[in-house]
Formats: structure tokens, C-alpha cells, sequence
């Protein structure tokens, strides 16, 4: 069969007033231009186990220009599903369907809504791919494509994934890939919608299996820059004391999402500098306290944190490593006040980066159900709105105005020249100091 795999590819905003600000913002639009050029890990992923026989083709939307007519041929079309540009999936998994092109929908918005997406597509499938991609293409074969295909019944182990098909790429467009080490987060969010929507416990790549892919994207990209698609890296510090001497041998550069845990351990820290750590992106979520208490459903781990925030992410950024600190505007218990306390952190902890986000209700989170019940979704369907960037619900102590008007005025401060090129004057300055101290010239490298 001739394979199409289609992701849905770019950064999106559909406020239009935050998205002309974003043309002027170094900050947002560095780390958009560098997050938008990656790949779907998860077709390529499901490339990596489809037998030789098949012909696979890797397309990202842009490329299928599918809004010029003609569509490009397969015998089947495989499309993966985020919710900020699910309308997109469906008008393409309907017109392939239309033309009695069998298409097939994963991934987190359709595991969430299978009952929606079944509108558009032939099969739709629930959770982790790999358990079920080699029955589908099976049944493809044989034109028996199932409506549901439901892999969280299955327990699948990561010992088992298969090696990507980065082989797919035209290298050329990318300046980070992914590498993917975990699946799940022990903490439970309320808001999250990462991979706990398909996955429901934490569970690891054994060490061989992630130096094995990161060896085969050395072979097509030296010393390359590699994003860990993983939510919270460093649970497990012993698996990590395992894999990060090999990383080192690999001369890469990476960057990945943590919380904040990892501070407590210097020796850690240490081995993610010298194997080439440049970045850990951590949900902080709030400059204040209050609005922490209860944010994840099993207990309150970062509240019982918040008192050693900033400290922790100064002894981050003491062995070298930038922390990239997420805040998210909008939670409850958060007034208009949040914007100015935001600034504030960011300038006392000396953070190196900053994201901020718009609180957002993803379909299947706990967050949206719990909006949804207290009426204050504002257009509950709208999943265009999914953005990170975008407000769809009624905040508690603020109007939507003042969250709207807030979150740019804070873009505009934060993500300022002169702003900017502090905090990243301040991060050199520190490093200078500590490594002076330490006499450990290599951090400053
Ligand atoms: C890399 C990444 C991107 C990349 C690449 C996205 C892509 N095309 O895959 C880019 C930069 C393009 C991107 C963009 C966006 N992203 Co993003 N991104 C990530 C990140 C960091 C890793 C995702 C990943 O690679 N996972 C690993 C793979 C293996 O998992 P997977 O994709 O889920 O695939 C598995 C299954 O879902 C399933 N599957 C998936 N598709 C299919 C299809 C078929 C046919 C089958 C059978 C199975 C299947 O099988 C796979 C293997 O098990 C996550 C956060 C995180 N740490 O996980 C956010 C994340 C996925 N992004 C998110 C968001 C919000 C966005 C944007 C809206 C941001 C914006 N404002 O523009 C856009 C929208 C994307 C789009 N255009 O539709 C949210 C998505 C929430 C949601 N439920 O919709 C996440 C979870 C982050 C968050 N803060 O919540 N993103």
C-alpha cells in the first residue's frame, strides 16, 4: 500500500492583536521558530514498525497543499490529531474518505472525542499507536478497517517501541528533532494535556533504545540539537545517571521539560551540563502560592514547593543550565495582580527565559469538565481556541478583557529587547561568578 502519514505541523494563535505583537517579540518568536519546524514523532514513530512492503510517505500539511485542489494519491491515509488544528484534520480526513480513500485518525484530540472525529474519518484510533498500527494496516489490506481501534486496553511497554523513521525527513527543514525517553507524569494536573491523555502511567525507554535513536539521527545530522518529547524527564534519577555518560560521548545539544525536582540533585546536574544540557523547560505555573492548591488532582507537590522556587532555579542555572520557566495566566485565585507578579519572578529568580500561557480547557482534561460544569466555557467546541494563547473560558477574579489586555501587556515587558538581553546578560554574569568560584572553566563554554 502507498502510506500516507500526515501531520498537522506550525504554531498557532488566533488572536490576532497577540499575533502581530508576536512579530516584534524575540522571545516568542525565537522559541516558536525553533519548536515549529519539528517533525510528528508519533508517525514517524509508526513509520519506523510498518513492514518494507508498504510504501510510506511523511507529509506535513503545508507541503500537501491541499488547499490547491488535487490531492495526492495512497491507499491510505494516517492523520495526527492536536486539538488547536483538529478542523484542519477533519476536512482532510473527510475529503480523502469522500474519495473512498480509507484515513485514519490517533493521537490526543480524537482519543479524547472519538465519537466527533468518527464523523470525518474510517477508523479512529484511541491511545498509544503502536499497539494497534500493525492490525490496521492488516485490516487495510484487507479492507476491513475497524471504526475503533482502542490501544489503552492494551499494555504497551516502551521496551517494545520501535526505532522512528527519521530516514523520512528532508533534514534540511529542521533545526531540533525529537527523541522521545517517557511517556505519562507522575503529577496529575488538572489542566494537563500531554501524554497522560493516551498514556496512563509513567513508563521509560530502556537507555539502549534512546542512545539507539539518537546514534541514527547522528548518522543523518552531526552533533545535532535534539528536543526531548517527554513532559517530565527526571523522575527516575538512576535511569538518568545511566543514559547521560552515553549522551555525553554523543557530543549533542539538548533541551528538555522537567519539574522541578531535578534541582535536588547536583550530581545530576552536573552529568546533564556535561552531556550537553543547554535547556529545562518547568511548569512553575504561578508566581504566587494560593493559586497552586490544588492544581494537580493527587496532591499539591508544587505548592509544597513554591517556597523554594526561586532558589531551585538558581541552582539550575548555577551548573549552566538555562531554565526556561512556564507561567499560566488565567488560573483560579489569580487576580489582575498576576501580570505585574509575573514580571517580578521572572526579574527576582534572574530566569534566563520565560513562557507564559492562557490557561486552556484541552478536551479530556479535568479542567475543561470542571469548566463545562461551572458554565464557564465560552465556546465550548471551539477547539481553534486550543492554543496555549488564546482565552475560551470566564476567568474567576479577573474579566476576560483584563486577562486578554494583561497577557499582552506582559508579553510586551517580558519579551522586550531590553528585557530580553537582561536576563540573558544576568545568566552570563552568574555563571561567571560561579564558575570563578569553582574554578570549573568548562560551564562557561
Ligand atoms: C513536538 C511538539 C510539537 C511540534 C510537533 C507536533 C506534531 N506535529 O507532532 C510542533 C511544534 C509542530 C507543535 C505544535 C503545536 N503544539 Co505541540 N507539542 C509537542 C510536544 C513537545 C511533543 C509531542 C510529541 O512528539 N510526542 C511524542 C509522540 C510519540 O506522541 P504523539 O504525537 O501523541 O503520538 C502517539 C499517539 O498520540 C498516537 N498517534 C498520534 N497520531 C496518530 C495517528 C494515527 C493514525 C495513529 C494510529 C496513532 C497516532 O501514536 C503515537 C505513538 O504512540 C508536546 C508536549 C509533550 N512534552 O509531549 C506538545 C503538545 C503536543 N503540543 C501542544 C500544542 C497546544 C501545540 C500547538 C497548538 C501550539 C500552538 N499554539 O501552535 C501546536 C499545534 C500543532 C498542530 N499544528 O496541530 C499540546 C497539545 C494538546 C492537545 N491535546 O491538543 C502539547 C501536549 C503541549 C501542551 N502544553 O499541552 N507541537
Amino acid at each position: 500500500m502507498k502510506i500516507g502519514l500526515i501531520a498537522m505541523s506550525g504554531i498557532r494563535a488566533c488572536d490576532t492583536e497577540l499575533l502581530e505583537l508576536g512579530l516584534t517579540l524575540p522571545g516568542f518568536v525565537e522559541r516558536s521558530k525553533q519548536i515549529a519546524s519539528l517533525p510528528s514523532l508519533g508517525l514517524l514513530t509508526l513509520a519506523g514498525m510498518t513492514p518494507e512492503h508498504h510504501d510510506i510517505h511523511y507529509v506535513e500539511i503545508p507541503d500537501l497543499h491541499a488547499e490547491e485542489g488535487e490531492l495526492e494519491e495512497f491507499d491510505l491515509v494516517a492523520i495526527s490529531s492536536y486539538s488547536a488544528q483538529i478542523d484542519e484534520a477533519y476536512e482532510l480526513a473527510h475529503r480523502y474518505r469522500t474519495r473512498g480513500i480509507p484515513t485514519v485518525l490517533g493521537g490526543p484530540h480524537v482519543t479524547a472525542l472519538p465519537h466527533e472525529a468518527q464523523k470525518y474519518c474510517t477508523s479512529v484510533v484511541l491511545g498509544e499507536g503502536e499497539p494497534v498500527w500493525l492490525e490496521i494496516l492488516e485490516d487495510a489490506e484487507n479492507e476491513q478497517l475497524k471504526l475503533l481501534y482502542d490501544a489503552r486496553k492494551r499494555d504497551f511497554s516502551l521496551a517494545d517501541a520501535p526505532m522512528p523513521a527519521f530516514e523520512l525527513l528532508d533534514i534540511s527543514k529542521y533545526n531540533r528533532l525529537t527523541v522521545q525517553t517517557s511517556r505519562g507524569c507522575p503529577h496529575n494536573c488538572e489542566f494537563c494535556a500531554g501524554s497522560r491523555l493516551i498514556c496512563s502511567h509513567y513508563k521509560q525507554k530502556p537507555v539502549e533504545k534512546v542512545l539507539a535513536e539518537i546514534d541514527r539521527i547522528c548518522e543523518i545530522w552531526q552533533h545535532p540539537f535534539i528536543e526531548l518529547a517527554d513532559d517530565n524527564s527526571f523522575v527516575n534519577h538512576a535511569y538518568w545517571k545511566e543514559l547521560l555518560p552515553e549522551l555525553k560521548k554523543r557530543q549533542i545539544k539538548w533541551f528538555t521539560e522537567t519539574d522541578l525536582s531535578v534541582a535536588e540533585d547536583h550530581e545530576l546536574l552536573s552529568m546533564m551540563r556535561e552531556s550537553g544540557c543547554a535547556q529545562v523547560l518547568i511548569g512553575l505555573e504561578s508566581p504566587t502560592e494560593e493559586p497552586l492548591r490544588g492544581l494537580e488532582k493527587n496532591a499539591n507537590w508544587k505548592q509544597g514547593r513554591f517556597a523554594g522556587y526561586k532558589e531551585a532555579v538558581s541552582t539550575i542555572q548555577s551548573h549552566g543550565i538555562t531554565v526556561n520557566g512556564c507561567f499560566i495566566a488565567g488560573l483560579d485565585g489569580q487576580t489582575a495582580g498576576v501580570f505585574d507578579d509575573i514580571y517580578d519572578f521572572v526579574h527576582d529568580a534572574e530566569l534566563y527565559e520565560v513562557q507564559i500561557t492562557i490557561l486552556t480547557p484541552f478536551p479530556g482534561t479535568a479542567l475543561y469538565e470542571r469548566l463545562k460544569k461551572q458554565n464557564r466555557l465560552i465556546e465550548p467546541t471551539n477547539w481553534k481556541m486550543c492554543t496555549l494563547f488564546d482565552l475560551n473560558f470566564r476567568p474567576q477574579n479577573m474579566t476576560e478583557e483584563e486577562l486578554r489586555k494583561g497577557f499582552q501587556g506582559l508579553a510586551m515587558r517580558l519579551y522586550s529587547d531590553e528585557f530580553t538581553q537582561w536576563r540573558r546578560d544576568t545568566f552570563k554574569q552568574n555563571l561567571r561568578r560561579t564558575v570563578n568560584g569553582s574554578k570549573d572553566k568548562q560551564l562557561c563554554a
